[in-house]
């Protein structure tokens, strides 16, 4: 993996040691990046599309169960991990969060001056029920080449293990590994015992954090077993140009997203 930016520029919002640090581990902490005005913002905001999607009225899944658009069952799983896709597509509030600079900054430090937006998605683990998302590379989903898109990971609430921080394995993005469908849903894939437990990092974050992840690192986050609920987005960046292996649709994510970035 080579830093393409800190070879061609200055940098924006990271200093060389972080830079550093996120191309050999694959993740990095950034921290809090939005104001407490903003965060209730973006929390009435998310809670308002996420009501709408409980009442039929945007599309979503709930990922923490088998595959179904029948939306009682969704509604009333003993699990939940709710997912809308594209919330940029919902609202004019999450439009500009994903072309936000202070986003925008971090990535142009990491992925070159050209950046061009993958998808979002919207990843709800509400109190006490919310479901776990198992160990992964996100280009296990997605089938992206060159495989070198980065994702930034922003919370609304604060995070800790137990209501489903980020935990990543460092160094995992330097390989890719196969994975099977999750036991607990057909909706998620697992890689299974090829990640190594025993070293992963739980990353814990205040309300309007992000961390970075690159598309290879093997990640997952627990099951919610709290009182307090987890209203998390992530937003997916790539470099124009890059392109997926798969063949037919996959959730609707298009090659067509606004270029947010460009230096002609
Ligand atoms: O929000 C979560 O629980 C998991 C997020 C994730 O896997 C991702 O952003 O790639």
């Amino acid at each position: 993996m080579q830093n393409v930016a800190t070879a061609t520029q200055g940098l924006r919002a990271l200093n060389p040691e972080q830079v550093d640090a996120f191309w050999a581990d694959g993740y990095l902490k950034v921290g809090k990046i939005l104001t407490d005005d903003e965060i209730e913002c973006y929390r009435a905001e998310y809670d308002r599309i996420f009501a709408e999607a409980r009442a039929g009225k945007v599309n979503f899944r709930n990922l923490a169960i088998d595959n179904t658009d029948d939306l009682d069952a969704k509604n009333k799983a003993g699990k939940q991990l709710l997912q809308i896709m594209q919330m940029c597509e919902q609202s004019i509030l999450f439009r500009r969060l994903v072309g936000d600079d202070r986003i925008l900054d971090v990535i142009e430090d990491l992925l070159g001056p050209n950046i061009q937006l993958f998808h979002d998605q919207g990843l709800w683990k509400p109190a006490y029920t919310g479901g776990p998302v198992h160990w992964h590379q996100d280009n296990a989903y997605w089938r992206c080449s060159p495989p070198n898109l980065v994702s930034a990971w922003l919370t609304l609430d604060d995070v800790t293990r137990e209501n489903g921080a980020m935990q990543f394995i460092p160094g995992t993005h330097l390989q890719t590994v196969g994975h099977g469908k999750a036991s607990t849903s057909n909706a998620l894939l697992d890689s299974g015992d090829q990640a190594d437990t025993s070293r992963a990092v739980v990353v814990d974050l205040p309300a309007g954090g992000i961390t970075i992840h690159h598309c290879q690192t093997l990640h997952m986050t627990e099951p919610n077993t709290t009182p307090n609920q987890r209203r998390a987005i992530a937003i997916h960046y790539m470099v124009p140009g890059t392109r997926s292996l798969r063949t037919g649709d996959y959730l609707g994510v298009s090659f067509g997203r606004p270029l947010l970035r460009a230096r002609i």
